[in-house]
């Protein structure tokens, strides 16, 4: 692990940072429950279980000070009508928050608090989105054309809770309606 001050560089556009240390690859296979039309989702992973996003990251020690930091990618896609999209999660630490860096694509940030409040924000090329602690967080591609690519940095200490959304769901929902990213209602969400 860098033991001094670093610099590496992002490229404007689609492209991996120049340095990294993993290297994530989530697939149609972990996303079970998570896509509303499940016949779809069941038949597109019998044939393929194709690869949906992927995440560089830089590591640093998981402790209180650090940030982590890297890129992911979401590729162009969907799921019946749902783009595809990361499987979102609440940090364990909830009170911990997170800074988004649109590099290039088109997307939404599906976001809400364990309360219920909910929101959901455009994300395109030189935009900042900055969630807040407690909110759970999940991105999707928009673009059926082109990778989604943004920076992400969070305290190193934050954890993932994916069970949460897994059992329950996002409240909302982006799907294509005429052809256009459309926020729903997810008629599928669960009451704890
Ligand atoms: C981590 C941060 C991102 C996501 C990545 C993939 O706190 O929010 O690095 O890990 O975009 O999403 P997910 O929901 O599969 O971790
Ligand atoms: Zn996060």
């Amino acid at each position: 692990m860098r033991e001094k001050p670093f610099a590496y560089s992002l490229p404007l556009g689609a492209g991996k940072p120049s340095v990294w240390d993993n290297h994530i690859m989530r697939r149609l296979s972990s996303m079970k429950g998570q896509y509303l039309d499940q016949m779809v989702y069941e038949t597109m992973l019998s044939s393929e279980d194709t690869l949906l996003y992927e995440v560089y990251e830089i590591k640093r020690p998981e402790a209180a000070g650090e940030l982590l930091q890297g890129i992911s990618i979401i590729h162009p896609g969907k799921v019946g009508d749902e783009y595809f999209m990361t499987k979102g999660h609440f940090h364990q630490v909830l009170d911990t928050g997170e800074v988004y860096y649109c590099l290039s694509g088109q997307g939404m940030i599906v976001m809400e608090t364990p309360e219920g409040e909910a929101e959901v924000l455009e994300f395109r090329p030189g935009q900042v989105v900055y969630v807040l602690p407690r909110w759970a967080h999940r991105t999707v591609n928009t673009s059926l054309a082109d990778d989604l690519v943004f920076y992400f940095a969070y305290p190193a200490n934050a954890g993932h809770d994916y069970g949460t959304i897994e059992q329950k769901g996002f409240r909302k929902l982006v799907v294509e309606r005429d052809g256009r990213p459309t926020v729903i209602d997810n008629p599928r969400w669960k009451q704890a």
